[in-house]
C-alpha cells in the first residue's frame, strides 16, 4: 500500500506538477437530470467513524462538494484516510452508484472527478488508486484526447453515468473512496 501510493505521488508530480493554460470541455448544461426519477443510493459505510461515507462495491466512498482540480482531490482524498485515493470503478452497479450519490447530493452539478488519469500521454488509464483498468464507460466519441498532456476521468459529462476524459486543471467536485478491510 505504501509503495503503491508513494509511486502514485510520484506519477502525479511528474504528470501534473507544472503549470499550464485553463481549458476545459464545455457546452453540455447541467442540471438536465430528473431529480424526481428514482435512484438506488448505495448504503451507508459500516465502518466506525465513517458512516457518513457510502459502501459502493468493496469500497467506502464520499463525495465532496468542494470543487478541486484532479491533482489537489487526490491529495485530499490521501490525507482524509489512510489507503484513501479518488475513487476507481470496477463494474456498472458500482458506476450507478456513484451517479446516484452525486445526483441525490448535488442535482444541479453532476460532473465529478473520478480517479482515473492518462499515463504519459500513451493514451491509457490508469486509477490513482493502483486497481487494475478492467471496466470503462465512456461517451461516445470519447476519450477524444484534446488535452494530450493532462487528461483526467470526469463522470456526468454530456450522458449521465458516462465519462470523459477532461483537463485536470478544471476544478470539480471529487469522490474519495477507500478499501474495505484497509483501515
Ligand atoms: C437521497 O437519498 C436518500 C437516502 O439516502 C433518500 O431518502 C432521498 O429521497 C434521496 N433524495 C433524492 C432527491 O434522490
Ligand atoms: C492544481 O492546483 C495546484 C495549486 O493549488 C497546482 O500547483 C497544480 O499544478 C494544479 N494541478 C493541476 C493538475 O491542475
Ligand atoms: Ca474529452
Amino acid at each position: 500500500m505504501w509503495k503503491s501510493g508513494f509511486i502514485n505521488v510520484l506519477l502525479m508530480t511528474l504528470l501534473f506538477g507544472s503549470g499550464n493554460s485553463l481549458r476545459m470541455e464545455r457546452g453540455f448544461a447541467v442540471g438536465r437530470t430528473d431529480v424526481t426519477k428514482c435512484c438506488d443510493m448505495p448504503k451507508a459505510c459500516d465502518v466506525d467513524g465513517f458512516t457518513d461515507w457510502f459502501k459502493v462495491g468493496r469500497h467506502c466512498v464520499k463525495y465532496f462538494t468542494t470543487p478541486a482540480n484532479f491533482t489537489n482531490a487526490e491529495f485530499s482524498c490521501m490525507k482524509i484516510v489512510p489507503g484513501g485515493h479518488l475513487v476507481s470503478v470496477h463494474n456498472e452497479v458500482d458506476n450507478r452508484h456513484l451517479f446516484c450519490t452525486v445526483k441525490n447530493i448535488s442535482s444541479n452539478n453532476l460532473r465529478v472527478w473520478l480517479g482515473g488519469f492518462q499515463l504519459f500521454q500513451t493514451g491509457k488509464f490508469r486509477w490513482t488508486d493502483g486497481s487494475y483498468w478492467d471496466y470503462e464507460r465512456w461517451v461516445p466519441g470519447e476519450p477524444n484526447h484534446v488535452y494530450t498532456k493532462e487528461e483526467c476521468v470526469e463522470m456526468n459529462w454530456k450522458k449521465d453515468e458516462m465519462w470523459n476524459d477532461e483537463s485536470c486543471f478544471v476544478e470539480k467536485n471529487y469522490f474519495c473512496a477507500f478499501k474495505l478491510n484497509a483501515v
